[in-house]
């Protein structure tokens, strides 16, 4: 295999590229140096639970160029930021989890605008990604609040405190047909004590991470969580990503507007 592919690969194994928009834009690289099948099994084995890896691949196949799919990105990218200054409100507080290129991407556009919000995110164990978020957000000078993942539900919990949360933003790795929606581990806790909570959660996402099939839940190594050489009898579980149920979100915003869950499969589902 050509080393930057090898590179490339690695790269998405070991998490250093994260996010689905990140995958898939390393995917659309690998596949303009190297198409073959084998190449391609290595690439999609390398992150099972990344449809919109695999739609690109697809979309690849069919004779879409390079050009062509990070156009697609960058205009879906902008459809979003708009969709999402329409239920940010001045001076609210937006939780959020992980790092999603497609929420940060929009916090920093409402920032921009003039939105005045700030930010409650997760560190996100064991991996960190909430300090990449917390990075970005406050490199644009949005006011970052991070929290231990363990205090979910103290940074979620809804007092009369103007200061608290008022809306859940979360990314998406995968919707599926019967409109739930994959993301990190977490993600279906956090949607179960919002809607305890009654904050709206919204899922931020490209509308390519639509998957007809099923996805697997990606397991990752235990010495992301405990690096030394570990006692025996002591079993360590490392889910990647978790499902939050259609029935905790109150919209999907994509590229294609403000959606229902169920109407934004009924809309999707014929794209792939
Ligand atoms: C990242 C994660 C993100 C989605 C969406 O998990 O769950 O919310 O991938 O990301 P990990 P994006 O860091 O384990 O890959 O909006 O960037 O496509």
């Amino acid at each position: 295999m050509v080393k930057e592919v090898e590179r490339i690969i690695r790269g998405i194994k070991s998490v250093k590229i994260q996010g689905a928009t990140n995958i898939a834009k390393a995917a659309v690289k690998i596949y303009s140096i190297s198409p073959s099948n084998s190449t391609i099994k290595k690439l999609v084995e390398a992150r099972p639970t990344e449809p919109m890896l695999q739609n690109v691949i697809e979309t690849m196949k069919k004779g879409a160029g390079k050009n062509e799919i990070l156009m697609h990105f960058s205009e879906a990218q902008e459809k979003i930021n708009k969709n999402v200054l329409k239920v940010i409100k001045n001076n609210s507080v937006v939780f959020t989890h992980c790092h999603s290129t497609n929420v940060v991407k929009s916090l920093i556009n409402a920032k921009r605008k003039g939105r005045k919000f700030e930010v409650y995110n997760t560190e996100t164990r064991p991996l960190f990604q909430g300090r990449k978020t917390a990075q970005e957000l406050s490199k644009a000078g949005i006011k970052v609040t991070m929290f231990v993942d363990s205090a979910i539900e103290i940074a979620l919990e809804k007092k009369q405190d103007a200061k608290k949360v008022s809306i859940v933003f979360l990314g998406a790795d995968a919707i599926l047909k019967n409109s739930d929606v994959v993301n990190k581990v977490g993600s279906g806790l956090i949607s179960v004590i919002a809607k305890k909570n009654k904050l709206p959660l919204y899922i931020i996402a490209d509308s390519w991470k639509f998957s007809k099939n099923s996805v697997a839940l990606e397991q990752r190594g235990y010495n992301e969580v405990w690096n030394d050489k570990i006692a025996k009898n002591i079993i360590i579980k490392n889910p990647a990503f978790e499902k939050v149920p259609a029935k905790n979100i109150k919209a999907i915003i994509s590229e294609l507007g403000i959606l229902s869950p169920k109407e934004f499969v009924r809309k999707t589902k014929k794209r792939f």
